[in-house]
C-alpha cells in the first residue's frame, strides 16, 4: 500500500514532524459526499494531544526555525510551494475524496492556490521594507525611528470544509512567512489535505514542530481545546459567524488576538446596461460554483427592471443545464453538498422559501437519478423570486446552490437593498457604465467588491469582511497586522 493510499484510509495527527495516533484513543468516520460510504478513519485529538501539539509548536519557535534569516525562511517556503506542485495529483485526489467537487474545479482553483499561498507570502516577507522617521529632540539633537516585526508565536489555524487546502494554506502561508509556528485544526469533514501537507513539510526540511495538525470537532473537542490553550498566541479562524462568536469567548482568556473570516449573504447587482452574457455567466459561477458552498458566493441577486425577465429566464435555463455528479461524472458542472447534515440544513431553507410563498423558478428539492448518484448528497440548483426582503431566505446565509432574484429601479434603491443585511463580505456589480461602477462600488458595505467579475484574487490585496462577516484583513502586507508583533526602535543620535 503506498503512503497516499494509507492516508486515504487513516488520518492520524501530525505533531512535531511525525504522523502519530491520538492519545485519546478515539477515531471518527469520514464519509464520502458522493457515495455516502465511509472512506477514512480520523484520529480525534483530546486535550492531551492538543497540548502536545501546542508545546511542540512553542518549542519550535526557539529551535532551528527561529534562527533562520528571513531569506532562508522565504527560500524554504518557495521550496514548499514547488513541492506541493510536485505532489499536485496527490493533493487533488485527497481533496476530491473529501469534498466530491468537480475535478476541473479543484484542479483550477483549490490545488494551485495551495502552492501559491506559500510562494506569495515568501515573496512578501523577503521584500518587506521598514518605516523610518527622523525626529527632532528637545536638546536640539536628532533621533531616528524604525519599525521591526517579530513573529507573534504559536498560531492556531481553524479552517472550514468548503475549500480545505486553499483556506488552510491561506493562513499557514503568512503565518510561517512571518516566522510563527502553527497548530492547524482542519474541519472534521475534510481532514485529508492538511494531513498530507505534513509529509510535504518534512520532505523539504521544514523543522519539526513548525506545522502541526490536530483532528477533531469544535465544541468540547480539538477546536475548543486548541483555542483555549494558554500557549496559543493568536487564533485565525474561517467559518460560520456563530462559531466565530464562540471562539472569540474562548480567545478572551489571556487576551489572545483573533483574525476572523466568516459568513456572507452577498448581493450581485445587475444594471440594465450590463453585458448580459457576462453578467449571467458570472452569476452562474457566483451562485453555483462549489455547489454554492463559497463564502463569497451570491445568494441575493438584484436585477434592474428592464432586463429582469430576460435575466431570470436565462439564469433558469443555465441552472437547469448544469450536470450533477461526482468529480469525474461526464460533463459535471456541480457536485454534491458536503454532508447529509448540511443538505438537511439547505433543504430546510428550500422548504421555508416555499412556505413563505416564493415562486420556485427552478429546483427546490433533491434530484432522483436512478443511478449510483442517488447515494450522494446532491441537491437541485434552485432559483426563487417573489419574497420580501424581510424573509430569512434573503437575510440568512444558506451556503447552498440557490439564489433569490429581486427587481429594482434605481441606483440608490439597490445600494440600500444590498446594504440592508447583517453580513458584509462581498458583492458583484455588473454594468458597462464606468462612472456608475466607481460611484456604486465604494458605497457597498463589504470588504470586497467585484465589477464585471467574481472571485478574482490578487493575494497581495486586503481580504476580509465587515459587519458579521469578519474581523481584520489578511493578504500581502496586510497580514503583518495579525501575524506579527510590531515594535518601534527609537535611537538618539
Ligand atoms: P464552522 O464554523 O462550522 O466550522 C469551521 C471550523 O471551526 C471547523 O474546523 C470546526 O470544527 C471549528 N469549530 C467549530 N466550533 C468550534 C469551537 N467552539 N471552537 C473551535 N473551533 C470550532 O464552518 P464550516 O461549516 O466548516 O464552513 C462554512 C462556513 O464558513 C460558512 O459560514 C462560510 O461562509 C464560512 N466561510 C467564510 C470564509 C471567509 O473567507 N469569510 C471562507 C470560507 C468559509
Ligand atoms: O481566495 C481566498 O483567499 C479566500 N479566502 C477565499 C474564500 C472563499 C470562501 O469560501
Amino acid at each position: 500500500m503506498n503512503s497516499q493510499a494509507k492516508l486515504m484510509v487513516e488520518h492520524q495527527l501530525f505533531i512535531d514532524g511525525a504522523h502519530v495516533p491520538a492519545l485519546s484513543g478515539r477515531t471518527f468516520d469520514k464519509i464520502s459526499p458522493v457515495t455516502g460510504a465511509v472512506i477514512a478513519k480520523v484520529h480525534e485529538a483530546g486535550r492531551e494531544d492538543v497540548d502536545r501539539a501546542v508545546r511542540a509548536a512553542k518549542a519550535a519557535l526557539k529551535g532551528p526555525w527561529g534562527k533562520l534569516t528571513v531569506n532562508e525562511r522565504a527560500a524554504l517556503l518557495q521550496e514548499l510551494s514547488r513541492a506541493i506542485e510536485a505532489r499536485f495529483d496527490d493533493f487533488l485526489e485527497a481533496e476530491l475524496a473529501d469534498t466530491g467537487k468537480p475535478r476541473s474545479l479543484a484542479r483550477m482553483v483549490d490545488i494551485p492556490r495551495g502552492g501559491a499561498n506559500f510562494s506569495t507570502f515568501a515573496d512578501m516577507i523577503k521584500n518587506l521594507g521598514s518605516e523610518f522617521f527622523q525626529t527632532s529632540t528637545p536638546d536640539g539633537g536628532t533621533a531616528i525611528n524604525y519599525g521591526t516585526h517579530r513573529p507573534k508565536g504559536v498560531i492556531a489555524v481553524i479552517s472550514p470544509w468548503n475549500l480545505p487546502l486553499l483556506l488552510m494554506t491561506w493562513k499557514v502561508g503568512p503565518a510561517l512567512a512571518c516566522g510563527n509556528t502553527v497548530v492547524v485544526k482542519p474541519s472534521e469533514i475534510t481532514p485529508a489535505s492538511a494531513t498530507l501537507l505534513g509529509e510535504v513539510m518534512n520532505s523539504v526540511g521544514i523543522p519539526k514542530g513548525v506545522y502541526n495538525v490536530i483532528h477533531g470537532f469544535g465544541p468540547e473537542s480539538a477546536g475548543e481545546f486548541l483555542t483555549q490553550h494558554p500557549l496559543v498566541d493568536g487564533i485565525t479562524f474561517t467559518g460560520e459567524t456563530r462559531t466565530g462568536e464562540a471562539i472569540m469567548k474562548q480567545a478572551a482568556v489571556g487576551l489572545r488576538d483573533v483574525s476572523f473570516e466568516m459568513g456572507g449573504k452577498n448581493a450581485a447587482i445587475v444594471f440594465a446596461d450590463a453585458d448580459l452574457d457576462k453578467a449571467i455567466a458570472g452569476t452562474m459561477q457566483s451562485v453555483f460554483s462549489n455547489c454554492g458552498q463559497v463564502c463569497l458566493g451570491t445568494e441575493r441577486v438584484y436585477v434592474q427592471r428592464p432586463v429582469y425577465d430576460e435575466f431570470v429566464a436565462r439564469l433558469k435555463a443555465e441552472a437547469e443545464a448544469l450536470v450533477m455528479g461526482g468529480p469525474d461524472h461526464p460533463g459535471v458542472g456541480i457536485g454534491p453538498l458536503i454532508s447529509d447534515e448540511h443538505r438537511e440544513k439547505v433543504l430546510s431553507y428550500y422548504r421555508l422559501a416555499e412556505a413563505e410563498g416564493a415562486k420556485v423558478v427552478t429546483g427546490g428539492g433533491v434530484p432522483s437519478f436512478g443511478d449510483a448518484r442517488d447515494a450522494g448528497y446532491f441537491i437541485e440548483p434552485t432559483i426563487w423570486t417573489g419574497l420580501p426582503e424581510t424573509s430569512p431566505i434573503l437575510r440568512e446565509e444558506i451556503f447552498g446552490p440557490c439564489c433569490h432574484i429581486t427587481p429594482f429601479d434605481t441606483e440608490d434603491e439597490v445600494i440600500a437593498l444590498a446594504n440592508d443585511n447583517s453580513y458584509g463580505l462581498a458583492s458583484a456589480i455588473w454594468t458597462q457604465d464606468i462612472s456608475r461602477a466607481h460611484r456604486v462600488a465604494p458605497q457597498i458595505e463589504v470588504g470586497l467588491v467585484w465589477v464585471n467579475s467574481w472571485f478574482l484574487r490578487d493575494l497581495r490585496t486586503a481580504f476580509g469582511g465587515s459587519k458579521s462577516s469578519g474581523i481584520g484583513r489578511e493578504g500581502g502586507e496586510h497580514s503583518l497586522e495579525f501575524y506579527t508583533e510590531r515594535a518601534n526602535i527609537c535611537v538618539k543620535l
